[in-house]
């Protein structure tokens, strides 16, 4: 296979428009500065207290899908561990990105934190619209990755091979996988990835943790990753916003309706 869909990868960049250039060019950007510091610190905590949390009650995760080792650690339905994750679902910053991405409304398919601890290995290299019929020709995901630590190329920065997006869901050589690129980048930044990227989590060789939210944003026609029906805790619904509620899939656009649209 010709490998001259494969592009240099983005920079990191402090405008918007800039990643969302990035995004159509290489599939994947990386936005400096996307949360203030106060958020960013608020997220950390929560986080690495539901990772201490869930491993002391024995309710610590994998994710099953791929070659995951015991170090690493998986956090579904991240909104319903503490409100500060509902705040990011619906921060302006992601709801522009969504918006000019997908289309609004649109919905939050899953939030998960994905926590490598040291010594975790890669999980399985994938594209976030996998499960569709292919072929791929458009983006129907946007997964937003907010970096809670410093990504760096020895600590598990997750590892994209930028111009996959051009491939519509074919899966890549291993020729090509082996130039997947690390994401680079100082805590607090933002990983966007279009639905049609390969990429992976890579190896942690550091002696700290490295935590990322994975918010993976979705058209309100496909079922969520998380069954936020079952799963969310009911006070995101009972006190969100609107915006909140059109994201986990509570009022009803065209689809989803209950005895039409009217009285919800
Ligand atoms: O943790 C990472 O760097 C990548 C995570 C990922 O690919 C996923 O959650 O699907």
């Amino acid at each position: 296979m010709e490998l001259d869909w494969i592009t240099e990868g983005p920079g990191v960049t402090n405008s918007v428009d800039a990643a969302l250039s990035d995004l159509e060019e290489h599939g994947a950007a990386i936005l400096a500065d996307a949360l203030e510091p106060g958020l960013l610190r608020e997220l950390h905590d929560a986080t690495y207290h539901a990772a201490h949390t869930d491993r002391k009650y024995g309710l610590a995760q994998q994710y099953e899908f791929g070659e995951d080792d015991d170090v690493n650690q998986r956090i579904w339905n991240m909104p319903s561990h503490d409100p500060v994750f509902c705040e990011l679902a619906e921060l302006p910053l992601a709801i522009d990105l969504v918006t000019r991405t997908l289309s609004w409304p649109a919905s939050l398919s899953s939030m998960a934190a994905n926590i490598l601890h040291t010594g975790s290995g890669s999980m399985l290299v994938h594209c976030d619209q996998g499960h569709l019929p292919g072929p791929l020709t458009q983006s129907w995901v946007l997964n937003l990755g907010w970096l809670l630590d410093d990504f760096t190329p020895d600590n598990g920065g997750t590892l994209f091979l930028p111009g996959s997006h051009r491939l519509n869901g074919e899966r890549p050589s291993e020729e090509a996988i082996a130039r997947m690129i690390p994401a680079v980048a100082p805590a607090g930044s933002l990983l966007i990835l279009e639905g049609r990227t390969w990429h992976t989590n890579g190896i942690n060789l550091s002696d700290k943790g490295r935590a990322a939210i994975f918010a993976v944003y979705t058209f309100p026609v496909l079922l969520p990753q998380e069954n936020w029906f079952l799963s969310l805790n009911p006070s995101a619904r009972q006190f969100g916003s609107e915006t909140l509620q059109t994201l986990f899939g509570f009022r009803p656009q065209i689809l989803g309706r209950v005895n039409g649209m009217d009285g919800i």
